[in-house]
């Protein structure tokens, strides 16, 4: 019986502590990308549908009919202040981490400064058969075609010297080799302040 109210002391004193810690958890902004049209914090604005879901997308920097980049305009953020940004990136069809094909993703400052830069990808195919995808989170269907996508949790810090008077302008773009066998979007934008 002791040893169950030295746990229960322990447990509410534990709970105490963490709230001041959750406090800080909570995102400065969000976004889902739920309509058709997102938050003029962007540009462009156009979202995609994927499953039931939508998301911010799709791009691809070598075909006309698609946006190349997107361009997030972050305002009102405290002197001295950093940014941390976590989203949820969603390769479309199957990037390539290496060779004659090899893709990568940038996100940078609108100034030029690299933020992020991803070579390695999750997108892997059975004998490079992209009927045969593995470990993918699902199918989209762009255009004619259903194409596998893989998601993957990014995060990236913009340092408080990038933000000038509260503003920053943050570039995503993935530099593709397959005009029309690759894609992105992204989903689930949270942003952080770090004091
Ligand atoms: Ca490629």
């Amino acid at each position: 019986m002791k040893k169950i109210v030295v746990l229960l002391t322990f447990l509410t004193l534990t709970a105490f502590l963490c709230i001041p810690a959750m406090a800080a958890d909570i995102p400065f902004k969000t976004y889902v990308f739920s309509k058709k049209k997102v938050s003029k914090d962007w540009s462009p604005r156009k979202s995609f549908p994927i499953k039931e879901n939508r998301a911010l997308g799709l791009f691809n920097d070598r075909n006309k009919r698609y946006s190349s980049q997107t361009v997030l305009t972050i305002k009102d953020i405290p002197a001295q202040s950093s940014v941390n940004v976590k989203f949820t990136m969603i390769y479309v069809g199957s990037w390539d981490s290496g060779g004659k094909l090899a893709d990568s993703f940038v996100v940078s400052t609108a100034g030029g400064t690299e933020l992020l830069k991803i070579t390695e990808f999750p997108c892997l195919l059975e004998n490079g058969d992209d009927n045969m995808p593995i470990n993918n989170n699902g199918l989209v269907r762009v255009g004619e075609r259903e194409r596998a996508y893989w998601t993957q949790p990014l995060t990236f810090t913009i340092p408080s010297s990038e933000i000038n008077e509260g503003v920053v302008k943050v570039q995503f773009r993935g530099y593709l080799t397959g005009r029309k066998t690759e894609f992105w979007a992204m989903d689930n934008v949270e942003l952080y302040l770090n004091q």
